[in-house]
């Protein structure tokens, strides 16, 4: 994959946001994200048909837009619906498989450590998604903050694949996350959650372009 389709993520499902989700897309879009992933997770969450009926939705509002949809977690409706990948974690299904069932679609793992890291790698990963990199109130079944140190250690062992942070990561976080070695950061509530999607995410776009 182009590195450079990781420099914005934004990760959003309709449990973060206080409007409709749509809009939210939309500005986020017109903000200049670079890459979406639809993670309808966690209390409040939509289940079944209404979860396949946004993540319709959301899908083609980044195919108006070139913008590249990933799924979270869930591989079968990544396929039923014909997104353009998946991101699983450590305690998702298993990388080979997912890895055989999507087949050349973008899949990104998420990885805590430079030994998790390798073997996400050794997996057929296309990305990690390496964190939390601060605190977040977004998930609550997260692992210990990490700091930026960790991307630092996971190139310094010598890995070269892209990579996006992730957790609390806002405007002013950027250039350490990038500093670090992050090709680009993943954020949640920093566009889902402001006042204007649009202008959030226009900062934080410009913060990694100047980093
Ligand atoms: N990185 C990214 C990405 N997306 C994610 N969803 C995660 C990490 C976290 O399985 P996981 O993945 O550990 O937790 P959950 O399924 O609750 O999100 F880099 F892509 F932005
Ligand atoms: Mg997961």
């Amino acid at each position: 994959m182009k590195r450079e389709l990781l420099t914005l993520y934004l990760v959003m499902g309709s449990q973060n946001c206080h409007r409709d989700p749509r809009h939210v897309l939309r500005e986020a879009i017109e903000g200049g994200i670079t890459l979406f992933q639809f993670r309808e997770k966690g209390t409040g969450c939509l289940v079944d048909s209404e979860k396949q009926t946004l993540a319709r939705d959301l899908l083609s509002i980044c195919r108006e837009h070139q913008i590249p949809f990933i799924v979270n977690d869930d591989i079968e409706l990544a396929l039923e619906i014909g997104a353009d990948g998946v991101h699983i974690g450590q305690e998702d299904e298993p990388l080979d498989l997912v890895r055989e069932k999507i087949g050349k679609k973008l899949l990104g793992v998420s990885a805590h450590n430079v030994v998790e890291a390798f073997a996400a790698m050794a997996g057929g990963a296309d990305y990690l998604g390496v964190g939390p990199i601060y605190a977040t109130t977004t998930k609550t079944d997260i692992r210990e903050v990490k700091g930026p140190e960790v991307i630092e250690e996971i190139r310094k062992a010598g890995l070269t694949i892209p990579i996006v942070g992730i957790g609390g990561i806002t405007a002013e976080r950027v250039e350490d996350v990038r500093k670090a070695g992050a090709d680009g950061v993943a954020v949640i509530s920093a566009i889902s959650q402001a006042v204007s999607p649009r202008y959030s995410t226009g900062k934080i776009l410009m913060e990694v372009k100047k980093s």
